[in-house]
């Protein structure tokens, strides 16, 4: 494995030696797989979002995902207020957990204002494109994620996606990105990139992107990747999404293999066992 440095996220930090497990908490009524978990009579349960939190830190993840716009294919625009309102006081508690938190957002005022409660690593799957996105980045001093969508519109972005060739188009756009980052003061060592999948993509891009993870992996910034439950997998097993655990296993572990260091889940003790197991295999064939 290639040497990458440990990340600085704000007051902690994330050791990006061995992958690590990112649990996801989608803080919204309405994202795809767990959209409305932590609502009870319509309005967002913190306690019930720390309860989830607290399981998936126990179970080994060492990052936390926060999101409060649902991005799956057809969801209504979030207003500014509403992500505020679901985010932040989420970060506030969930900082008492001694993991990163992670705040899946678009928006600079949320990034500014998630900021100052601690977040420590911003991932945008809008790639900081929005207005002011990147200056807020900057501002904060963060470590960014970024990821490739094809439009900037999860609306959409599923309308006949087209590429020349996927995974040269994907990473020449992360490229273009990390250009204006590294232009706008955004340290080199503090850029993750993703591929997206499922953002503008059919299957076949997906699955292409998958067995090419390593081509992005190359370019030698930490890759997140996220697949957990996500329709690639479903057209894939023709498993509805409640039944798509055992292919987001294979999918993390095969993601693992060809490099990526973050590993976005719903599902984290189980992926933290499929990953262990490659680990300890990888540990025994190093030392014999
Ligand atoms: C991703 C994400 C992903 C990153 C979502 C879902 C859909 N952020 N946010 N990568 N997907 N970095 O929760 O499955 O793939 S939202």
């Amino acid at each position: 494995m290639p040497e990458i440095p440990i990340l600085r996220c704000g007051r902690r930090s994330l050791d990006l030696s061995r992958p690590v497990v990112m649990g996801i908490l989608n803080v919204t009524p309405d994202s795809f797989s767990d959209g409305g978990q932590y609502y009870r009579q319509d309005r967002l349960s913190v306690d019930a979002v720390l309860r989830k939190a607290e399981a998936m830190v126990e179970a080994g993840a060492k990052v936390l995902d926060v999101g409060g716009e649902s991005t799956r294919p057809g969801a209504e625009p979030v207003s500014l207020d509403a992500e505020l309102e679901r985010v932040l006081p989420v970060v506030e508690r969930l900082n008492q957990l001694g993991v990163v938190i992670s705040l899946d957002s678009s928006q600079p005022d949320v990034i500014r204002e998630a900021a100052a409660l601690g977040v420590g690593l911003i991932n945008d799957v809008r790639a900081l494109q929005r207005p002011g996105a990147l200056e807020a980045a900057v501002e904060v001093g963060l470590p960014v994620c970024l990821m490739h969508m094809q439009g900037d519109n999860p609306q959409t972005m599923q309308v006949q996606p087209q590429y020349q060739d996927v995974v040269t188009d994907v990473i020449g756009f992360l490229q273009q990105q990390v250009a204006r980052c590294r232009q706008a003061g955004i340290a080199e060592d503090q850029i993750l990139l993703d591929p997206g999948f499922g953002f503008g993509k059919t299957l076949r891009h997906n699955l292409c992107l998958l067995n090419r993870l390593d081509q992005l992996v190359a370019l030698g910034y930490p890759v997140l990747s996220g697949t957990s439950r996500k329709s690639m997998l479903g057209q894939v097993t023709g498993k509805p999404v409640e039944q798509r655990l055992a292919a987001s296993l294979a999918s993390a572990l095969l993601a693992a293999q060809k490099g990526a260091r973050i590993i976005r889940v719903h599902d984290v003790p189980e992926t933290v066992d499929a990953l262990n197991l490659w680990l300890a295999t990888c540990q025994e064939a190093w030392e014999s």
